[in-house]
């Protein structure tokens, strides 16, 4: 029987409730992180622990544990639901409130950690790669919402969402208000030009994926040149080779935009190998 964190407290998953006066639920006035477990370690869970601050901090919302307190919450929740591989969901919601936008009528935050199985992507999108198409719904604007903020206000990424299953894509291509290419619905992109690659930065309005980040490292340590650059669809258009990162996709190649095709419409050799070293990452170590 799988056990759910609620609030300082390991209950049974059909005992996991929140209230619905909880501003999590009216306004999607929370934050969240997904994280992986391989092996039954809590891959880069240091990282994932440090942007759930972030984000909170950034909403003004004070997380009642400290982060050390919520390290061992997540570990202990893993353990007691036997994971050795899956996935944790931690949400820090505002708690229950009124039926009004004040959040200083609302009360304690509700700290919901769950750890269960994922579904993964099947292994023939990794053996042939996935096309994607652009969504006509643009990032948030940072100015509005900051995208490097893991809120659980969604819905900017599931209308886009919605519009690459409407194509028969299963992700979506999201540009910023400039035009430039921003991320996808759940994972950042990556090019590979010339051997280089490329990634736009912060500022062109992403989350800072901890995927993101754990292949810029490899990469590095690989002798791969990787520059957080400006892109636009032109320069995905003429990439050598184009892949996303992610937690639950980890790194999966992208062979065609808009109905062109990348590259050699296939995955190409330098996403493959990133692919291997993430793989041995996850396995041989939580960091
Ligand atoms: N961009 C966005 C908008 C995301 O939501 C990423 C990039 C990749 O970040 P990470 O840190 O995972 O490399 C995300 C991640 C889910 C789910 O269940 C979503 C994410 C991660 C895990 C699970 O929908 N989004």
């Amino acid at each position: 029987m799988s056990v759910v964190y609620l609030s300082g407290a390991l209950v049974d998953k059909d005992q996991a409730k929140v209230s619905v006066f909880d501003h999590g639920l009216l306004y999607g006035d929370g934050v969240f992180e997904g994280i992986r477990v391989y092996r039954g370690r809590v891959f880069l869970l240091a990282e994932h622990i440090e942007r759930l601050y972030q984000s909170a901090r950034a909403i003004r919302l004070e997380i009642p544990l400290s982060p050390a307190a919520m390290t061992a919450a997540v570990e202990s929740t893993v353990a007691a639901n036997r994971l050795s591989d899956g996935y944790v969901r931690l949400v820090v919601t505002r708690g229950a409130g009124s039926l009004g936008l004040d959040i200083r009528k609302t009360s304690q935050p509700q700290v919901i950690i769950i750890a269960d199985t994922i579904t993964l992507y099947p292994p023939e999108f990794y053996e042939n790669g996935l096309k994607l198409i652009t969504a006509s719904t643009m990032r948030n604007h940072a100015a509005a919402l900051s995208p490097r903020i893991k809120s659980l206000n969604y819905l900017n990424n599931i209308l886009a969402k919605i519009e690459g299953a409407d194509a028969g894509c299963v992700e979506a291509l999201m540009l910023n208000h400039k035009g430039e290419v921003a991320e996808c619905t759940a994972d950042n992109v990556f090019i590979v030009q010339k051997g280089v690659l490329k990634t736009p930065p912060p500022d062109a309005g992403i989350l800072e994926g901890i995927t993101r980040a754990a292949i810029m490292r490899l990469a590095q340590a690989a002798g791969y040149a990787v520059h957080e650059v400006a892109l636009q669809r032109h320069d995905l258009y003429i990439a050598d080779e184009c892949f996303l990162t992610g937690t639950a996709a980890e790194v999966v190649a992208i062979v065609s935009l808009d109905g062109r095709m990348i590259g050699s419409g296939k995955p190409g050799p330098i996403t493959r190998d990133l692919l291997g070293r993430f793989q041995k990452l996850t396995q041989d170590s939580g960091s």
